[in-house]
């Protein structure tokens, strides 16, 4: 039957829809269980709605498929993340259509790329060699398990060491952990914002607060570039919202980034600051709010803790004092002081830029607390705590107490170590045996060679253990280093929960709109199949995946997966964006009041108001540059240079370079250079440009490949090599972006 196309205003308005077209019923599948909704997807024509995995940022879409085929992926309107976070917009913008970004639009490419892990490979050459045998997988599965029994009665459990990417199986992977008895489980958080965590915990509660761009009037943003390193897909749209809106947006970054770009153009600011100083910065604008009594004296008053400690420790921290060492003008901080404090209402917020440092979780601290200065928390227009609900999920307990971890995440010397780990650590235990010798490593959609700095350390660290399995729909260069591989799904193939990222309740569904392409398992049934091949025969992993996500269901929101699958656009919103919530609740800080001074950080022997500590990789005569890196929006990470289209419009990433240094470097735009330091040398894409720093360079993350495709291979330079690899002092984040280089023709 052929097919009837749907017009996308038709679309948007049946934005509810499951299945359409072609025999099946407007309202089709969502009225389905799903089992009956699987059995439906032999249909000839359908849209489901689902949510993207190119990147962490789960937007909502619908992938229209036609026998059994994806062929388009559009926009779904009924999940707010393609839309906006507070939930007063959700209700206006609903009916203009949600969006999404390039990543999503190319998903097609993915799931279709001739390069995908097809069948389970057990190495046959030697580590790293690229030879491989294609194995059953009951027989992968049962080698896997074996080894693994074997490690544990020879040596304990704790010597299985587990990463995993943190929006995919996460309980079942954490129920594995504790079943077998392995205290090592870290997922990806680590690698991510636990500094910027750690920044908004210690002042307000709460780790996770989200901007009101489209509501404010004043945005002060630390190295963050919503624009195009778009965590969500929202992001563009509600933050030029609000500059249409007439707010000013300040934007601190080394780099004039698309989002310092847009401020630009708005009659906002790009402060070009030095990498690692972001916390200098923040304090000098404290010290001038305080000085000149600008601040909010009422909320200061009635709900913050240490005020007068914080005043006394930014006595000292003047526009003068930060000016030499943020590159920033004494007279502009004073005057960004000044707006910020006056200008109502305002969103302070960071992200990688300060977090990603030696100094990230003080950085992050002192940024935090401007907004409390300035009274701008969980109000409209400010940054919200969002109130959010979701499943729960009844993972097993340990079966016996669990041994000490690898990776130092609980001891002394991370004092404020996020659960998710310490990656840096973990890998130092595979170098040293220190604090003791981990023999297997798992890693499930994670290429841990290019996303843990320092990539020589990663691949001699991975050449010390005995086994290695990776999970993953590419042959990463993590994979490359495994002894089995397993093949991995998309995004497109799986089931997953999603708690949405905006200050509302809303739950997102992703459903598989395919069967897996090569017939294999989603990880979590590998997981399972790896724990009852261990005789682990209990909960999870004796009952089905969907009765384990439908009982998370039943206990977080009172109704089941069918019921989440037949709303409209799979997809539940469970109320409205609550604002002030302190003035009933409090903060869920120990004070329950805004602090700019801990106690727990004292009771630890620290600081107890966030102070300003230099990075210890800036550069030296020998390497004269800062380098850093970044994200942009046609790529994530390291896992999508082997996507055709998307490799179409930035095929290679550029070492961007100041133009006066270039210059005085002989150095022309275009210019093949070599990058260099004490921990990798390369040859890069000189970029020279205005938009950088004079003594910063830098390129986009995730480049350089060896594997994960045959396009994805020699093109451009991995950013990694060059990064000392460390955690951070306080929280044990990976500083990412942190080192030096000497740059040369
Ligand atoms: N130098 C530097 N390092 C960084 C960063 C940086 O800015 N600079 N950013 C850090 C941040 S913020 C983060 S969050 C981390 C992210 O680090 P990772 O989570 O490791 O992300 P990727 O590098 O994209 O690697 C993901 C791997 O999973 C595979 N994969 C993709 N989709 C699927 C799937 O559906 N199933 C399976 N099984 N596998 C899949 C890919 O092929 C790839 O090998 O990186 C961190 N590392
Ligand atoms: N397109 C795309 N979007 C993504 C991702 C992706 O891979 N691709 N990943 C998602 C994930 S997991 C995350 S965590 C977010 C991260 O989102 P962002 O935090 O925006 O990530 P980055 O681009 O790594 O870093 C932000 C900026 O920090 C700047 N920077 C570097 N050092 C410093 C410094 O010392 N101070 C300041 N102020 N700035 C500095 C860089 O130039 C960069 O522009 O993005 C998410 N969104
Ligand atoms: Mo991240």
């Amino acid at each position: 039957m052929a097919n009837k196309r749907i017009a996308r205003r038709d679309f948007l308005k049946l934005s509810g829809m499951v299945g359409a077209a072609a025999g099946l019923d407007l309202v089709g599948l969502r009225h389905l269980g799903p089992a009956e909704a699987q059995a439906a997807l032999t249909a000839q024509d359908q849209w489901i709605a689902t949510c993207c995995n190119m990147c962490g940022g789960t937007t909502g879409i619908y992938a229209r498929v036609v026998n059994g085929r994806v062929i388009k992926i559009e926009p779904n309107s009924s999940n707010p993340i393609g839309l906006c976070n507070i939930s007063t917009d959700f209700t206006k913008l609903k009916s203009t259509g949600a969006r999404m970004c390039p990543k999503g639009n190319a998903g097609i490419m993915t799931q279709y790329d001739p390069d995908r892990v097809k069948r389970p490979l057990k190495r046959i050459g030697a580590r790293g060699a690229g030879q491989w045998q294609e194995i059953p997988y009951a027989q992968a599965v049962a080698e896997i398990a074996a080894k693994l029994a074997q490690i544990k009665s020879e040596s304990g459990p704790e010597k299985v060491v587990w990463f995993a990417e943190d929006n995919t199986a996460v309980p079942i992977q954490q129920s594995f952990c504790n079943v077998f008895g392995t205290p090592n489980f870290l997922q990806h958080s680590n690698l991510c914002d636990v500094a910027r965590k750690f920044g908004f915990e210690r002042t307000l509660g709460n780790g996770r607060p989200l901007g009101d761009f489209r509501n404010t009037k004043y945005m002060l943003i630390f190295g963050w570039n919503p624009l195009s390193a778009t965590k969500w897909a929202h992001l563009p749209r509600i933050l030029v919202d609000g500059l249409a809106n007439g707010a000013k947006l300040v934007l601190v970054d080394p780099r004039c980034t698309e989002t310092a770009h847009k401020a630009l153009q708005y009659g906002g600011r790009w402060l070009a600051i030095k990498p690692g100083t972001d916390g200098a910065l923040a304090l000098a604008l404290a010290n001038v709010i305080i000085g000149e009594r600008l601040y909010d004296a009422n909320f200061v008053a009635n709900w913050t803790v240490g005020f007068s400690e914080f005043s006394s420790m930014v006595a000292a921290k003047t526009p003068e004092w930060a000016a030499p060492i943020t590159g920033i003008s004494a007279t502009t901080i004073r005057t960004v002081a000044r707006e910020l404090a006056k200008t109502k209402p305002a969103v302070v917020d960071a992200w990688s830029g300060p977090g990603q440092h030696m100094n990230g979780a003080e950085g992050s601290r002192a940024i935090a607390s401007l907004a409390g200065l300035i009274g701008q928390v969980d109000a409209p227009g400010t940054l919200i705590l969002p109130g959010r609900k979701g499943p729960k999920f009844t993972v097993p307990p340990p079966s016996s107490p669990l041994p000490a971890r690898v990776d130092r995440q609980n001891s002394t010397q991370y004092p404020f170590a996020h659960s998710s780990g310490v990656y840096v650590e973990a890998r130092e235990a595979m170098l040293t045996g220190q604090p003791y010798m981990p023999r297997a490593a798992f890693f499930v959609m994670q290429n841990f060679v290019f996303s843990v700095p320092n990539t020589a350390k990663s691949l001699q660290a991975l050449n010390n253990l005995e086994l290695i399995v990776s999970v993953d729909i590419h042959l990463s260069e993590t994979a490359l280093m495994a002894d089995y591989v397993i093949p991995g799904t998309t995004y497109l193939e799986r089931f997953e929960l999603l708690p949405q990222w905006v200050t509302f309740p809303a739950v997102a569904l992703r459903q598989p709109v395919v069967s897996p392409l090569f017939g294999q398992k989603p990880e979590y049934e590998f997981v399972k199949d790896l724990a009852l091949a261990l005789g682990h025969d209990v909960y999870p992993f004796n009952v089905t995946y969907e009765k384990f996500m439908d009982d998370a269901l039943q206990a977080g929101l009172g109704f089941g997966l069918a019921d989440l699958q037949a709303m409209e656009g799979a997809t539940w919103i469970g109320g409205e964006t609550q604002y002030r919530k302190y003035l009933t609740t409090g903060f869920a800080t120990p004070s329950k009041k805004f602090e700019f001074y801990s106690q727990q950080m004292l009771d630890k022997g620290l600081n107890p108001v966030p102070d300003y500590i230099p990075t210890e990789d800036g550069p030296t005569n020998t390497y004269p540059l800062y380098i850093i890196n970044w994200k942009e929006a046609l790529h994530t990470h390291s896992r999508t240079m082997n996507n055709r289209w998307l490799m179409e419009f930035h095929g290679e990433n550029e070492l961007w370079i100041n133009i006066n240094k270039a210059k005085s470097l002989g150095i022309c735009d275009w210019d093949l250079v070599t990058v260099e330091n004490q921990y990798g040398k390369a040859r890069a894409r000189a970029k020279v440009t205005r938009r950088i720093h004079t003594d910063v360079v830098g390129m986009v993350h995730g480049f350089g490949h060896w594997a994960s495709g045959s396009i994805a291979q020699g093109k451009g330079t991995n950013d990694g090599q060059f990064i000392p690899g460390k955690a951070e002092r306080l929280c044990g984040m990976a500083a990412h972006k942190d080192g030096a280089v000497r740059v040369y023709k």
